[in-house]
C-alpha cells in the first residue's frame, strides 16, 4: 500500500464523491430474469457506502474497505483478475468501463459495508454498481444508469464468472423508495408498484451459510434452461428464451425434453406466471394471495429447480404453519443465504427467538435476522 493513501478510517476521508449503493430483496421471480421473464425487486436500507476522489498519481487505484480491514491498489494500465474475490468485483468494473473506450485516472476510494456477503441481498450489484457510479461522476463519463447496470453485470460474468442475470444490478441503482419495481427483463420496462403490505414488514432469516456449490450450480441452471430453448427451438424457430414458450408448448415436448430440462424449463415458465398474479395481487391488497405465491415458488425452487438446501428449507417450513406469516422463501441464487418472511408486525420479535432456538438446535448455527424497508436506488452526493 502506498504510503501516501494511510486512511483506515471512513469518517475521516474526504471524497469528492460519495455514493449510497444499496443491497436488494426479491419479493418473488426467481432465476427468471436470465431467461427474459419477470422479476420483482427493490433495493433496501442495507447499503455500501463510498467515498471517491482522483488522485495524482495518474494511473494508480487505491481503495480500503473498513468492514473488512481491507486494502489494496492497481495499476489502471495493467488490470487482471485476482485471487481475492472482492478485488475481481472493482477490477471487473474498472475494464468494463475501460473497454468502453471511456477515460479513467487515478482514483482513491474507501467504502464500508452493513451487507453481508453470501446472505443473497447482493452485495456484488452494490459493490460493482456502487464503483461504477462513483466513477462516472468523478470523470464525467457520461454513462446512463442503464450503462452501469449492465457494465456492472458484465463485469460479473467476465471478471467473477458468476453468469449473472440482470435484477441485481438494476434494483441496486433504479428502485423507488417504497416501491417494488415489476421488471420485464426481456424489455426492461419497469412498473413501480407501491410496496404496501399493511399492517406486515419483511423479515429476512440469515441462515449464515453459503454453500460452495452455488456459483457453479447457477451457471448449470442457467445452461440447463439453455438446453430446453436449444430442443424446444429445433421445431419452433422463433423461440429464442423461455419467455417465448408457455406451457402448452412445453407440454408438447415432453418427451423430448431430458426430465431434469423438463423440470427446470416447467419452473421458470411457472414462476413467471407467479409474478404477474403476485403483482395483481399486491396492488389490490391481497396479502393471503401475494404470500402464497410466494410459498408456490419456494416449492418450486426446492423440488423443480433444486437451487435450495435444508438450511432454507428449515427456515421456510417453520414459517409455514404461522398464520401471522403471510409467505416465505428462499431469495437469490439459493443454496444458502436468507429466506425472506412476510410478517406481521407485533409477531416479528417473538418469530425471531422461535427461529433462533430451532435454527440453532438443528444447525449449531444463530440465523441473523434482518428487517427490511423498500428504499431508493444508489444515491449520489457531489462535495
Ligand atoms: C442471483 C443473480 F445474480 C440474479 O441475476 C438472479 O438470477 C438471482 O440469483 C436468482 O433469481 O442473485
Amino acid at each position: 500500500m502506498n504510503s501516501e493513501f494511510s486512511f483506515k478510517n471512513y469518517k475521516d476521508f474526504s471524497g469528492q464523491i460519495e455514493i449510497e449503493s444499496p443491497g436488494r430483496i426479491n419479493l418473488i421471480g426467481e432465476h427468471t430474469d436470465y431467461n427474459n421473464g419477470f422479476v420483482m425487486p427493490t433495493a433496501i436500507d442495507k447499503k455500501i457506502y463510498f467515498k471517491l476522489r482522483k488522485n495524482d498519481p495518474v494511473s494508480l487505484c487505491r481503495l480500503y474497505s473498513e468492514t473488512y480491514n481491507s486494502s489494496f491498489e492497481f495499476s489502471l494500465e495493467k488490470i487482471e483478475k485476482s485471487e481475492n474475490a472482492w478485488e475481481n468485483y472493482i477490477l471487473g468494473v474498472v475494464n468494463e468501463i475501460q473497454k468502453l473506450g471511456k477515460q479513467l485516472s487515478g482514483f482513491d476510494c474507501v467504502l464500508k459495508s452493513e451487507l453481508p456477503i453470501g446472505a443473497g441481498i447482493s452485495s456484488s450489484a452494490a459493490l460493482e454498481c456502487g464503483l461504477a457510479s462513483g466513477l462516472n461522476e468523478l470523470f464525467d463519463l457520461q454513462l446512463s444508469k442503464i450503462d452501469i447496470i449492465e457494465l456492472a453485470q458484465r463485469a460479473e460474468h467476465n471478471f467473477v464468472g458468476s453468469n449473472c442475470g440482470i435484477m441485481d444490478q438494476y434494483a441496486s441503482v433504479m428502485s423507488k423508495k417504497d416501491h417494488l419495481i415489476l421488471l420485464d427483463c426481456e424489455s426492461l420496462d419497469a412498473e413501480y408498484i407501491p410496496a404496501d403490505f399493511k399492517n406486515c414488514k419483511i423479515l429476512l432469516l440469515n441462515t449464515r451459510v453459503s454453500h460452495s456449490l452455488a456459483d457453479s450450480e447457477y451457471n448449470t441452471r442457467r445452461q440447463e434452461c439453455e438446453e430446453g430453448i436449444r430442443i424446444i427451438a429445433e421445431d419452433n424457430p422463433q423461440v429464442k428464451s423461455l419467455r417465448d414458450v408457455d406451457e402448452q408448448l412445453l407440454e408438447s415436448h415432453r418427451d423430448k425434453l431430458p426430465g431434469k430440462i423438463y423440470e427446470r424449463c416447467s419452473y421458470v415458465i411457472e414462476e413467471n406466471i407467479r409474478v404477474l398474479k403476485a403483482a395483481e395481487a399486491i396492488k389490490r391488497g391481497d396479502l393471503e394471495k401475494f404470500g402464497e405465491l410466494m410459498c408456490a415458488s419456494h416449492d418450486g425452487l426446492q423440488h423443480r429447480y433444486e437451487v435450495s438446501c435444508s438450511e432454507l428449507d428449515f427456515l421456510v417450513d417453520l414459517s409455514r404453519d404461522k398464520n401471522f406469516i403471510h409467505g416465505a422463501r428462499m431469495m437469490g441464487g439459493g443454496f444458502g443465504g436468507c429466506t425472506i418472511n412476510l410478517i406481521e408486525v407485533d409477531k416479528i420479535d417473538d418469530f425471531i427467538q422461535e427461529a433462533d432456538k430451532a435454527y440453532f438446535k438443528e444447525f449449531g448455527i444463530h440465523p441473523e435476522p434482518i428487517i427490511v424497508e423498500a428504499d431508493a436506488g444508489t444515491i449520489i452526493y457531489k462535495n
